[in-house]
Order: C-alpha cells, then structure tokens, then sequence
C-alpha cells in the first residue's frame, strides 16, 4: 500500500565554517516538520548535507593548507556531527563530492544542454565569491562592493556556458500565480515576482578560472569548465533521491518543502524552478523562507566574536528548550535576535511556570487525593467546555504548520495549558474534596492529564526529548497511535497510575553562559564561554542554578527609583508605561508587563528597584530603559520595593 509522501530538505551548508545558530536554526525546522509528518504517518524524507565545491571552498582550504577534499571531509564530519549529537532525524546527508551526486549533476547538465537550454559564450562582469554570485555592476555598491555581503568583487571575463534562464521568465510567473503558497510566508513570494518581473538575464554556470568543481559530462568535452556551484548545489535535492543514477527514491520528488534562508531565496524560487523545467521535472511544493538572526541586537560576524555556538547555547541550556526558543520566539520569515535573556524567559515562563508547574500540580494532586490514579471517564460530564476549548485549539495546528507559522503553532498550543491552569484555579480540587465531590476532582485531574498528554503529543516534533517523559509520566508513548487516538480521534488516556518525574525545567536565575571577550575570540574561538563553576558541586548547582562572582553580580547596576509618571501602554492586556525618577537628568522611561497586578494609578508615586544598565528595548513600539524587580508565584506578582523612602537613584546592593 502506498502512503502520502512528504520529502523536506534543507539547504546544504557551505564547508567553509562551522555551524552556528542559523544553520542550527533551519535544520531544526527541518526536523520539527519531519517528525511532526512522520507521526501523522506519511511516509517521510528528510534530507541534509554539505555544499563542497566552488571557488569559496578551494580558496579556505587554500589559506590552511590543506587539499579542498580534506578540508571538506573535516568541515563536512563537523557538520554531521553536530546533527547527531543533536539527533537530527534526516534520512540522508549528502555532500557534493559524493560520485553518485556528481554524476547526476552531469546527467542533468547534458539533458538541458541537448534540449537547447544551454549555450557557450564569454562573461564579462563581477563576481563575489564569498556568496558565489555574480552581479550586474549597476547593482553594485560604490562600482566595487557585493549588494550582499558587502565584500569587494572580483571582475570576471572568461569563456562560460550560459543557462536561457529569460526564457523561463513567463512560466516562473505563471507558476508563482497559479500556486499562491509556493513561497512561504507569502510576502516572500511577491518579492521574488516583481524580482523575475524586472527581467531575468542568462545565467552563467561555468567557470575556467578555478577547477574544484564538477566536471562537464565527458559527451561536451570541454575539460577546462567546471559547473557553477549553485547549479551543483542545487541539483543536490534529486540526486540524494537518486537522480541521473539510480532512481528507486524518485517517488519522494517532488519535495514538499525545501528549507532555506531568506539569502539564499533567489537561487531556490527563480533559478532551481527553471532548472528543473528545463529537466522536465516537477516544482516543489513549497520552499519555506525564514529570516536572520542577529545577537544582543547585532549581526553575527566571526571578527566582532559574537557569532552564536549553537551546540554551547544547547549544552547549557538544553537542546529541546533551545529548540522551543528558537521556534516560539521568531515568527517564521522574520528576523530573530538570539539573547540569553531572552531565551531564560522562555524557559523559566512558558516552560518551566506553564508546562512544568502544571504537570508538578497534577502529579500533587492526584497522589494526595487518588493515590496517584487518574481515570479519565468522568472529564467530558463535568468539563465538556473546556475539553472543546482544548479541542478547538489543537484543530488549528495542522494549517498553522501548513502555513509555516511555527510560531503561532507553538502559541496556540500553549491555550489548552491556560485551559489547565485556570480549570485548576476555578474548580479548586481541594475545595471539591473538602466539599466531598471527589468523582468531580477525579475528573479534573483527568481533565488536566489529558491536555498535558495531548499538548505533549504536539510538542513532542518540537521537544522530542522532553515530551515523551511527559508521557511517560502519564502512562502512555507517544507514537503515530497515540497521536492517532488523542489528537485525531480526540479520545481520552486510559486510567493509568501516574508517574513522579524530576522537574523537567529548572528555573534558570542567571546566565549559563558568559559573553567572549574580543581578544578571546582570535581564530575560531566560539563567542561564548561557560561560566566557571566550583568543582565542588554546591546546592545552588544541583538546583540547576549558576554561580556566578560578586564582580559579576556588580555588572548589574540596581538603584531606587519614583515612579513619577505612569498610564496604560494602548491596546496592551499587560503593559504599563511608567516615567521613572533615578535621580538622573530626566525620568527613564520604562514599559513594565504588570499590568495584570497593577494599574497605573497603584504605581503613580510608589518607590521601585530598577535594573538601570540594561540595553533599551522597544515593547508596543515605546522604547524601555529599565526593568522593575518584582517576584512572581501562583498568586500572583508583587513589586519588590525599599522598606523605607530613599533617594531616586539610591544604588542597591
Ligand atoms: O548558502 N540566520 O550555504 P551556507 C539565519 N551552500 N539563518 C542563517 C544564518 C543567520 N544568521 N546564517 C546562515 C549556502 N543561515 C549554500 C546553500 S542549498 C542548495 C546551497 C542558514 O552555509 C540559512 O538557512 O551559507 C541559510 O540559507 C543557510 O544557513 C546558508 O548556509
């Protein structure tokens, strides 16, 4: 019987440099999906590997003195490494300097050569290397400098084969048109429309000036060209399926999404399009473009040391919860900025106090009350409500991930858990118990199990290390099955006997990871370094909690400050503008998420602690200068405040 087939790629990274976030990044999408279309039972390919050949790779083997295949082979074992250590579940990595690659990179050069797509003449323009393009020099910037990237280009006159990419310009529009999602997100693909509605010159792809390159197929015979590295690179998608060799895997094709980097748009949605019309084959689906990340707000760059060491930030914080950062917290196609702070957030609020404390809740609950049983028979008689609330949320799933909105997926999913938290906090098991209705809490505490179960169940293509401990704590495995029964069906767990588990997300109350200095970061020094902890493992350590140095602590600048000014941020269910006296020339500007605790008038004339050397961030579009301390538990947030007037400005510490 044959099933749905679903074959995801992502894009296959240079040789040049070892990974960081934003290879981590899409890999990681690429993963979510794979598993998520391999519980929901289609048959699925998932594809990564290394991009090995061009002018790039020849010349940074050069400067280490090795031979381009070595340095390949060493650049390429890191790459894989680092999946499996990551246990990223592609089903195949290929490298460009595999055989049988090669030779389906020359069968699909001859086939559009003998169809008339492809012919000889000489190039005379700019190239920039380090992104392996050519460049038109009214696109250059100042005549000289790569619109990209910025670096200069080097002038290229030499014999080349050129592709009739202008004669695929009409059916790229066309079919760009007729499939309205074959970009992803959408606004993507208006800007690839009105790029191929400007006009599209041939392509040139081969180059005589370098040889670490394909060869062209022998039936040329023209020994001087090797093939343009994009054109190579790209080809990887049908040859890893077999293409041009052995073609038992071509039923996969075509690809139901290719994972890439805005950057590298242009080459996926005009270029490989028309390349596999020139072979007769057919488009893919869907190409998923996603947007940059940048640190603390800054682009990456190896010379400012502050590019982001994907396995560091895992090891340190956990490679599920740094999974779930980098999906929640951009949405898909925008920039990201990666900061430690920013993802201790995550962790401690929508991990550790959402889905954490939940599950700890339910595990005290039902020990105290039911010796640790949960039957889940009576939650529809009591809680239909919110088990349809539940259901109609995780309904939305499925288009959201069709649609690419990972982000949105993961904020949806996250409503069944406030279903959790609220049910809990309305219905008081301990009161019902109180009150005798034990069948009632008994179903509450079903009630609660299940969104876990089900919530974990959706999670799990995301935290797939994290949610089958979840399931495990309440009795079942996650697998096709139970997602077929909890989520297809929208049937309920079995009674089962819950199981006590480790908390799964300690708080984090500091940064696990120290930022580099720039003398640190000569050669290929990663930016970020762990922070040196005693070797004896202290309490505080065992709690999962860092220790830092007093110097450290003293980074922090903490001073009293008045709030002088305070109103409500407009259309924010949680924000607070507050104008905030720190004994400097002019209030700073603060925007506080406590509006929830607090109204503006509560804050008008009261006293803080404010964290003041903190960079300003924009919250609802007004700038903040500040953070308020304050401490949060079930019942709510309090400020935490002097115990007596002082001074605005008062330092503490
Ligand atoms: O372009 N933010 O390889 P590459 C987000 N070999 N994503 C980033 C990123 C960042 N700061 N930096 C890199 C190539 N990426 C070609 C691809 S495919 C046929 C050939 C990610 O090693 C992003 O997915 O330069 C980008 O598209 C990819 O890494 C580029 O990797």
């Amino acid at each position: 019987m044959s099933c749905e087939k679903a074959y995801i790629t992502t894009p296959i990274y240079y040789v040049n440099d070892i990974a960081h976030i934003g290879h981590a990044y899409t890999t990681i999408i690429a993963d979510t999906l794979a598993r998520y279309s391999r519980m929901t039972g289609l048959d699925t390919f998932f594809l990564t590997g290394t991009d090995e050949h061009g002018q790039k790779i020849e010349e940074a083997a050069k400067a280490r003195g090795k031979s381009p295949q070595e340095y390949a082979d060493e650049i390429s074992k890191k790459f894989k490494d680092l999946w499996d250590e990551f246990d990223i579940s592609y089903d195949k990595f290929i490298r460009t300097t595999d055989e049988n690659h090669m030779k389906g990179v020359q069968k699909a050069f001859l086939t559009m050569y003998n169809n008339g797509d492809i012919y000889k003449d000489t190039y005379k323009g700019h190239y920039c290397i380090s992104c392996e393009t050519f460049f038109p020099e009214i696109q250059l910037v100042d005549g000289e400098f790569c619109p990209e990237c910025g670096k200069p280009t080097s002038v290229v006159e030499e014999e080349s084969y050129f592709f009739k990419l202008s004669a695929y310009e009409d059916k790229l529009i066309e079919w760009y048109k007729d499939n309205p999602d074959c970009i992803l997100p959408r606004s993507k693909r208006n800007e690839v429309i009105r790029f191929v509605e400007g006009g599209l010159q041939d392509l040139s792809i081969t180059r005589t000036s370098f040889d670490w390159g394909v060869k062209l197929p022998k039936e040329i015979n023209d020994p001087d060209h090797v093939m343009y590295v994009w054109l190579d690179a790209l080809m990887n998608y049908v040859t890893a399926l077999g293409y041009g060799t052995d073609e038992a895997l071509m039923d996969y094709w075509p690809a139901r999404i290719h994972l890439i980097g805005k950057d590298i748009l242009r080459f996926h949605a005009i270029y490989w399009p028309a390349f596999l019309m020139s072979l007769g084959l057919p488009l893919p689906k869907h190409i998923g473009a996603h947007g940059w990340w940048t640190r603390d707000g800054e682009k990456m760059s190896k010379s400012k040391g502050n590019v982001v060491n994907p396995k560091e930030v895992a090891d340190a914080y956990g490679l599920d919860n740094f999974r779930y950062f980098m999906l929640r917290e951009v949405p898909f196609g925008g920039d990201g900025d990666f900061s430690q702070k920013a993802l201790i957030d995550r962790i401690n609020s929508d991990l550790g106090n959402d889905l954490g404390n939940l599950l700890n809740r339910l595990i005290g609950m039902s020990s105290k009350y039911f010796d640790g049983n949960v039957d889940s028979s009576e939650v529809e008689k009591y809680y239909k409500e919110e088990l349809d609330e539940v259901h109609a949320s995780l309904d939305k799933l499925p288009g959201l991930l069709h649609e690419m909105q990972i982000h949105r997926y993961l904020e949806e999913l996250w409503r069944p858990l406030t279903v959790a938290n609220k049910a809990i906090d309305k219905y008081q098991p301990w009161t019902l118990m109180k009150e005798g209705k034990e069948t009632e809490a008994m179903a509450l505490n079903g009630l609660i199990a299940n969104i876990l179960a089900k919530v974990s169940v959706m999670l799990d293509p995301v935290m797939p290390h994290t949610c089958p401990k979840i399931a495990n704590a309440l009795g079942f495995e996650i697998t096709q099955e139970s997602w077929e029964k909890l989520i297809a069906q929208k049937a309920l767990l079995d009674t089962f006997t819950i199981q006590k588990t480790d908390p799964l997300f300690p708080r984090i109350e500091a940064p696990l990871l120290e930022e580099a200095k720039p003398e640190d970061t000569k050669a290929e020094q990663p930016a970020t370094k762990k922070v040196q902890a005693p070797k004896e493992k202290s309490s505080a350590q065992s709690e999962g909690v860092a220790l830092i140095g007093i110097d450290q602590f003293f980074q922090t600048s903490l001073k009293v400050g008045t709030v002088v000014e305070a109103q409500e941020v407009p259309k924010s269910k949680k924000l607070l503008l507050l104008q905030v006296d720190l004994g400097e020339e002019q209030p700073r500007q603060i925007v506080a998420g406590i509006k929830e605790w607090y109204s503006a008038e509560d804050m008008l004339g009261t006293q803080v602690c404010v964290v003041a050397n903190l960079k300003p961030a924009k919250l609802m579009g007004y700038k903040s200068e500040g953070m308020l301390l304050a401490a949060k538990d079930e019942d709510g947030l309090c400020m935490i405040r002097p115990e007596k007037p002082k001074k605005p400005g008062t330092p503490i510490g």
